[in-house]
């Protein structure tokens, strides 16, 4: 029951954040995306919403103002869960109610009644802990005051600035805070610089240090990224990064950062014809995502992208190998006493040739829609699940009960043959836990465990590369009226709704060897997105120009790019 004072303090604080009118907004791929400047009564209500959730889980929330990969006045906002990951799928209908109820007393109503249907007690004596962090963008700062506000509209709870933040460190500061551990920027430093150093240190003696790559080069999409990698490079011993678009100049995400170098399949700017050859990364604007690049043509800015499937399939080629070393004796038989379930999670943006090849070294591959939350939560079924979207948002996550099995293997070890390979591979896996951040994509400790696992590979930038070849592919945007006139079903590969387009895009892509295509609403920004692939690139943009125009026919496009 809410007490009237907790009824008449959300009323009054509501009414100072009406909402626009005319706007509907709604909890996608990734929370509420718009422009910066309509988003504070969306924001007020997140508040709101993270506070709940904290009084609802008894454990600390996070809320993240970043609008990641979208432009530099978008804004949004989004919310972890008690163990670092997306808000529970559960609550995002609640979450769109509360952002479009049209005034204050529809949302005083609908928090009165959620909160009784989840027995959230609104009596005044209950406490809640909602950390929260946000990005570079010039909207940030009033829009987390309207967060502070919305929390401190619920009775007991707490808002606690973590201050501009990637999106991956506050996550891995909700999870750290819950588990009881340290969970202060410097801790999240110290924790990723003392797993890198440890695996630099477990490199085999016969291998020889990635020639010809003395460095890595880092495009900080002129966001919180560069900046943070500035900060942690100071605490690293054994990598030589450099970092450029850290934001003092250059417009954030714009020709610049992984989204843009990843669709584009160019260079971003402030890479040129010096960098030709040179082992390249680029952070999205909120650090969630990486990639990585080398500049293949001084004049043109052509480039070899290595996305999400390469990094994906380095660290499943490396964790295999060191799983390999731990199940087998010396003499090669086969001892499987650390059972082992590794799984690999895609999406349907995977590039076809990332696939076979993953499932040709004898993993297990699945695919869930886009958007981490799924990806995440299908991961969490394996000992060690690998998940990664070709776009560079990605991580690896181990359970609890194989990293108990681990921990005791590696104690066995230190005293029955301390140094040995199986030691060491232990050691290794227990490093790789720490470093690659398990709450969410991360793209600076996804960055030092790439680092990290080249260096134990003695594999240079185009050795990585050529693990397979892509496949040609090209992905399009199409403005339509109504995005969510697009339904997708099986992992967003047919079109349910509207009735009779997938029938016309199978018959179109059917005309290409190789040819796959799928079309699907963003939930990021107010686009239908389409991804072809086929043999060619000129069968590639061929197939997705057919099938932009087949939407532009049913959804009737207003611009396409
Ligand atoms: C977010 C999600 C990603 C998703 C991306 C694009 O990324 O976290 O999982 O791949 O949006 O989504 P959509 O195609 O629906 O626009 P970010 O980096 O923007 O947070």
């Amino acid at each position: 029951m809410a007490s009237e004072k907790q009824r008449s303090l959300l009323l009054e604080s509501a009414s100072r954040f009406p909402i626009p009118p005319g706007v509907r907004f709604s909890y996608g791929t990734a929370g509420f995306r718009s422009d910066g400047l309509i988003l504070g009564s969306t924001v007020f209500r997140a508040g709101v919403l993270a506070a709940l959730r904290s009084i609802k889980t008894g454990q600390a929330i996070g809320l993240m103002i970043t609008a990641s990969h979208n432009p530099i006045f978008d804004n949004g906002v989004k919310i972890a869960d008690p163990d670092g990951g997306m808000m529970t799928q559960k609550w995002e209908p609640f979450a769109d109610a509360l952002a479009n109820a049209p005034d204050s007393q529809h949302l005083l109503d609908l928090v009165v009644q959620f909160a009784e249907r989840e027995n959230i007690p609104l009596s005044g004596t209950q406490s809640a802990e909602i950390l929260l962090g946000r990005d570079t963008r010039p909207t940030g700062e009033p829009l987390l005051e309207a967060a502070k506000q919305g929390i401190n509209s619920i009775i007991g709870a707490v808002a606690v600035d973590m201050g501009i933040l990637t999106t991956p460190q506050l996550h891995w500061m909700v999870r750290s805070r819950n588990k009881g551990s340290k969970a202060s920027e410097f801790d999240y430093y110290a924790q990723l610089s003392k797993s890198f150093r440890c695996l630099i240190d477990l490199i085999p003696e016969n291998i020889v240090k990635n020639e010809g790559d003395p460095k890595v080069l880092v495009d900080g999409a002129n966001g919180v990224g560069g900046e943070k990698l500035e900060e942690l490079k100071k605490m690293l011993k054994g990598l030589d990064i450099e970092v450029r678009n850290s934001g003092k100049k250059g417009v954030l995400n714009d020709g610049v950062g992984a989204d843009y170098v990843q669709k584009e399949k160019v260079a971003p700017l402030g890479f040129g014809s010096d960098d030709v050859g040179l082992r390249c990364a680029s952070l999205d604007g909120d650090a969630d995502r990486l990639v990585y690049f080398r500049v293949l043509s001084a004049s043109n800015n052509i480039i070899d992208l290595i996305d999400g499937d390469k990094i994906l399939s380095l660290f499943a080629v490396f964790i295999k190998e060191q799983l390999g070393i731990l199940c087998r004796k010396e003499n090669g038989d086969v001892l499987n006493s650390l059972p082992a379930r590794l799984g690999i999670v895609q999406t349907a943006y995977a590039n076809g040739a990332s696939t076979d090849y993953l499932k040709q070294i004898g993993l297990e591959v699945v695919f869930t829609p886009t958007g981490v939350k799924y990806l995440h939560k299908k991961a969490a079924e394996y000992d060690i699940g690998i998940y990664f979207e070709a776009n560079g948002h990605g991580t690896i996550i181990f359970s609890e009960e194989f990293l108990s099995l681990l921990d005791a293997r590696c104690n066995e070890l230190s005293v029955s043959s301390a140094g040995s390979e199986h030691h060491k591979a232990a050691l290794r896996l227990l490093a790789i836990s720490q470093l690659i951040n398990q709450a969410v994509g991360d793209a600076l400790s996804g960055l030092l465990l790439v680092e990290a696992v080249l260096s134990n590979m003695g594999w240079s930038t185009e050795r990585w590369s050529q693990l397979y070849v892509d496949l040609p592919s090209r992905q399009l945007k199409v403005k339509v009226a109504d995005r969510n006139a697009v339904v997708t079903a099986n992992a967003e590969t047919q079109v349910v709704k509207p009735p009779g387009l997938q029938k016309l895009i199978d018959a179109e892509t059917a005309k290409y060897p190789r040819g796959r295509c799928f079309i699907r609403p963003s939930g990021t920004e107010d686009i239908i997105r389409v991804y072809a692939e086929a043999s060619t690139q000129e069968a590639a943009d061929h197939l997705a120009h057919s099938v932009m125009q087949l939407v532009d026919q049913f959804l009737g496009s207003t611009d396409s790019q």
